[in-house]
């Protein structure tokens, strides 16, 4: 099983692009993993508890469940839009995670891992976190980075993380594949070595923040947000769930073959909290989960173009653009792990050339040609001269570089090896000419072949590009009459796809161009 899960948002405000690149990103992902063959359980979810959420509710003057509900339907509605397709959904407020929540806590205070002691120190609101001498800036303040700071004094639940911590450096130095990108991994590693041997403060006085999980056994506090949002990764994957839950089978979808996360949540919440958090619980090291780390997207609102305008909602964006090309942009142009620069301009040429002029135009004269050429009925099985093998030598190449970027969860460099084979056919289409062959009764074979080639290619390539953009794809296979096409599993796709006699459809522009009018 191939268990998939997102870092899950907070409901104090609207998903932003970072969100949406997100969960575009393990969507894309789980889609493949699924063409692969694999069985996958995908799942996403909100972070509607904590201090921030209360916040925001009470400055607005709503209750925090109200607030948190209506916050959730944007998140829900922007998910739909870009056509996640998700197995499991994962709001904190819900009663079974909520009883799961309490359950872990009942048993870590059983077996020692926690313990009350007073607390006396700054609070910065922004991060929910009580902070130490080390948070200070060169001049000995708390930066801006903290936001609101205020002094507490109170009593609090500690969970014993400093108990973990050797067993936790030892486990990420032998375990490479813990983090991915590798450089990420490197900066866990140096986390670690510098980290302070301290317990991690999981309580707050109730007094204070009410929209939380409370404590099963010390009601006067609520659970810290973070302790309580790590822990749908499990609770909602069926672990000490009851039988009448409606949850997954725990055993079977665990440990995680991905959670993926933003590069701000690793160092300390999901590369140190968590781990220790599991351990504590009694999970062994090939029970720990697997992290996939993505960069941002940085948002240099100078650079945006007068005539595109400044949205980033991706919402707008993508009402403006379209799913498709929002969904190709936000996996083609960044490397999985890195940081990238968000730019409409390129937005619009990746998908007017790549899509529109490219894998569009292959579309659109593979079926045009066959359809006037050959009553749209494609013939294989004629000779093939050298050119015609060079494109399946081609196509075959490329399925390994797909393979091998997607397992490596590179979808960019996945993209291009697609883009390589619709380069490839359509300079063999310019080339070959079938126009011309088709002046010459005794070129039909050759015609035929050439047809059938681009035919074939294209069917391969609606595949391939399924996970990222699964409309189009299934808009190119019913046009190719194809209906079965998008089950394919990737160690189905050999030359051959399209059979004998079979008989195509007529092509419909699968990728409008984007048409941007010039700003005054
Ligand atoms: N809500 C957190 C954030 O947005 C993520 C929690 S993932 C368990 O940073």
């Amino acid at each position: 099983m191939f268990y998939i899960t997102t870092a899950i948002d907070y409901t104090n405000g609207a998903p932003h692009i970072g969100h949406a690149y997100e969960k575009v990103l393990a969507d894309v992902i789980a889609r493949y993993r699924r063409m692969r063959g694999d069985e996958v359980y995908f799942l996403t979810g909100v972070d509607q508890h904590g201090q921030k959420v209360q916040q925001t509710a009470e400055k607005e003057g709503i209750n925090p469940a109200t607030f948190v509900a209506k916050k959730t339907k944007l998140f829900l509605n922007l998910w739909k839009k870009l056509g996640l397709d998700y197995d499991g959904w994962a709001a904190t407020t819900d009663d079974r995670h909520k009883a799961c929540v309490q359950a872990i806590l009942t048993e870590l205070n059983e077996r020692g891992e926690l313990y009350k002691k007073p607390t006396k120190g700054f609070y910065s609101l922004r991060q929910e976190q009580f902070l130490t001498d080390r948070d200070r800036n060169e001049v000995g303040e708390f930066g801006p980075e903290w936001g609101e700071v205020e002094e507490r004094d109170e009593e609090n639940w500690y969970f014993r993380l400093s108990a973990h911590t050797e067993w936790l450096k030892n486990f990420v130095a032998n375990n490479p594949d813990f983090v991915t990108p590798a450089f990420r991994r490197n900066e866990l590693l140096g986390a670690l070595a510098n980290a302070e041997e301290l317990d991690l403060c999981i309580s707050r006085p109730k007094e204070r923040l009410r929209w939380g999980i409370e404590f099963p056994f010390d009601p006067d506090f609520v659970t810290y947000v973070w302790f309580d949002a790590l822990i749908n990764y499990i609770s909602f994957a069926g672990y000490k769930a009851k039988e009448d839950a409606a949850l997954p089978d725990f055993g079977k979808l665990w440990p995680c073959a991905a959670h993926v996360i933003g590069k701000d949540i690793l160092v300390p919440a999901h590369g140190i909290y968590w781990p220790c958090m599991l351990h504590a619980m009694g999970f062994s090291d090939e029970e720990m989960p697997k992290i996939l780390v993505h960069g941002w997207w940085n948002i240099r609102g100078e650079k945006m173009s007068k005539s595109l305008g400044n949205v980033v909602d991706p919402d707008e964006l993508a009402d403006k653009f379209g799913v498709d090309a929002l969904r190709y942009y936000l996996v083609r142009d960044v490397t999985t792990g890195k940081d990238a620069d968000f730019d409409l301009e390129r937005l619009v040429m990746l998908y007017n050339q790549e899509l529109a002029n490219e894998l569009g135009n292959l579309c659109n004269r593979a079926l045009n040609m066959t359809g006037r050429f050959c009553n749209g009925i494609v013939t294989t099985g004629g000779e093939m001269s050298d050119d015609d093998l060079d494109v399946r030598a081609s196509l075959e190449t490329v399925l390994g570089d797909y393979r091998a970027a997607m397992d490596g969860y590179d979808i960019a460099e996945g993209l291009k090896a697609i883009n390589r084979h619709v380069t490839v056919c359509n300079a063999y289409a310019e080339r070959s000419k079938p126009w011309e062959l088709a002046k010459d009764p005794a070129k039909k074979s050759q015609l035929e072949t050439v047809l059938a080639n681009l035919v074939e290619s294209l069917a391969h390539c609606a595949v391939l590009i399924a996970p990222v953009l699964p409309d189009p794809a299934a808009r190119i296979a019913a046009q190719l009459r194809m209906d079965d096409l998008l089950k394919l599993k990737l160690d189905d796709l050999k030359w051959g796809l399209v059979p004998n006699s079979h008989e195509t459809g007529k092509p419909k522009p699968v990728f409008p161009k984007i048409v941007i009018e010039e700003a005054e």
